[in-house]
């Protein structure tokens, strides 16, 4: 039998996963400072997830106001949105099968100390005011906060081929 004949016949990535998600991650001012953004983008693409948009961005008031607005009055949005603006952040778009989930359990709890070690804040941060990441929290939020950060062409469909292992 040749080698080609043992190979499975690869569909196309939407075939082969009938549930594929996207979801909004950011790398946050700070984790972009301290020089994380290679290590935090490492952890996403090694666990399987696909990145199908990635920009380097300085967000002013009127866009972190955006992104933030379901927490628009609570006694820390003014500080957030500082925070948010204090330099450039990361945006990525990840695609993957259970998407939302499974980035929110990577980055870990919004209070580093109660984040799991293994956890993106469990091992870089310290503070909720300086967390590191946001992640979408549910399909509805992807839905609201993906077009905020990138249009349709910025995100690019493809099929990396080490998914087919996934
Ligand atoms: P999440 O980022 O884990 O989804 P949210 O509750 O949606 O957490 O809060 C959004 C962001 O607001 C947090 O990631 C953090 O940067 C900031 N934040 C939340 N709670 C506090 C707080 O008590 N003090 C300061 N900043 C906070
Ligand atoms: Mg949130």
């Amino acid at each position: 039998m040749s080698a080609t004949q043992t190979q499975p016949i690869i569909k196309a990535r939407e075939q082969r996963f009938n549930a594929l998600q996207r979801t909004l991650v950011l790398i946050k001012p700070d984790a972009v400072q301290r020089g994380l953004v290679g290590q935090i983008i490492s952890r996403f693409e090694a666990r399987g997830l696909s990145l199908v948009g990635v920009k380097l961005m300085q967000l002013d008031a009127q866009l972190a106001g955006k992104l933030y607005e379901p927490h628009f009055g609570r006694p820390f949005y003014d500080g957030l949105v500082s925070y948010m603006t204090s330099g450039p952040i990361v945006a990525m778009c990840l695609e993957g099968v259970d998407t939302i989930t499974v980035a929110r359990k990577m980055m870990g709890a919004t209070k580093p100390a109660e984040a799991e070690p293994g956890t993106i804040r469990g091992d870089f941060a310290q503070r909720v005011d300086f967390n590191i990441v946001h992640g979408s929290d549910s399909p509805e939020s992807a839905a609201r906060e993906l077009p905020i950060f990138f249009s349709q062409e910025e995100m690019v469909n493809h099929d990396p081929s080490y998914t087919y292992f996934l």
